[in-house]
C-alpha cells in the first residue's frame, strides 16, 4: 500500500512543529492532523519509541477509522544515561513547554564539559492501516550531535536551540527547515517508512 495510492491517511501527533515537518517532508500525500478529527490525545504508556508509536497510531486509527501515522520521537542525552528519551515532551513535567525543557536539560548538564555533551535524536515512524492491524509498517531515524551550554536560533522546535549539528557547524534551529528535514531523526524515518511502504506492496 503506498501512501499516494491511500484516500487520506490520519497523522497521529498533536505537536504542530512535528505536524509541519512531517507534512513538508510527504508533500502531496493525502496527510490530515487528527484534530482535524478531535481525536483526544492517547496516553503515552510505553517505555520505548516505538511502543508509544504504536499506541498513538492505534488510538489515531480507531477514533477516525482510517489508515494512521505516528511519531514517537525525543532526544537521548550519554550523560544522562539516556535521559530524557521517551519523556522528552515532558521532561520538565506535565504542561512543561519547549523553553521549560530545554532549561531543565541545560541544568541537568550543567558543569559537562564539551566532549561528553553527546546526544542524539531518535524518531520512530509507524504506519497502521488500521486499528487492529497486527503487522504495523516501522521506521526510525537516528541524528547525532551535542548539547549546546546555551540555545541559539528560532527555527525548528523543542530542543532544537540546543542541538549542535556537527555536519553544518550550528544549532539545529539555525538551520532551514529544508535542510533539517533532509538531515534529520524524522526525515531519515519518513523517508525509510515510504520505502518500506513500497517494498511491501510490490511483494504482494
Ligand atoms: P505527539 O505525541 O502529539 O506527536 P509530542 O511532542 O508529545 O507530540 P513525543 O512524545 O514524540 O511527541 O515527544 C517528542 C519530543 O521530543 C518533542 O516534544 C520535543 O521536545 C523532542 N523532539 C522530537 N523531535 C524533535 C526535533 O526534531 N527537534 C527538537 N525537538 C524534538
Amino acid at each position: 500500500m503506498t501512501l499516494s495510492a491511500l484516500q487520506q491517511i490520519v497523522l497521529a501527533s498533536g505537536n504542530p512543529g512535528k505536524i509541519k515537518e512531517i507534512q513538508a517532508i510527504l508533500e502531496g500525500h493525502p496527510i490530515v492532523a487528527q484534530s482535524t478529527f478531535n481525536v483526544a490525545e492517547a496516553e503515552e504508556t510505553g517505555s520505548t519509541f516505538v511502543e508509544n508509536a504504536i499506541i498513538k497510531a492505534r488510538n489515531a486509527a480507531l477514533h477516525c477509522q482510517l489508515p494512521a501515522i505516528a511519531d514517537d520521537s525525543g532526544l537521548v542525552v550519554d550523560a544522562l544515561n539516556g535521559a530524557p528519551g521517551v519523556i522528552s515532551a515532558r521532561y520538565a513535567g506535565i504542561g512543561a513547554n519547549d523553553q521549560d525543557n530545554v532549561q531543565k536539560l541545560l541544568k541537568e548538564l550543567e558543569g559537562v564539559p564539551d566532549e561528553l555533551r553527546s546526544a542524539r535524536f531518535i524518531c520512530v515512524m509507524v504506519f497502521m492501516e488500521h486499528a487492529d492491524d497486527p503487522f504495523p509498517v516501522i521506521a526510525q531515524g537516528v541524528w547525532e550531535g551535542k548539547i549546546l551550554n546555551h540555545p541559539v536560533g528560532d527555527q525548528g522546535f523543542g530542543y532544537d536551540p540546543v542541538f549542535w549539528v556537527p555536519e553544518y557547524q550550528c544549532a539545529s534551529a539555525e538551520l532551514p527547515a529544508s535542510v533539517k528535514n533532509a538531515l534529520s531523526h524524522r526525515g531519515q524515518a519518513l523517508r525509510s517508512l515510504t520505502d518500506l511502504l513500497k517494498a511491501r506492496e510490490s511483494a504482494t
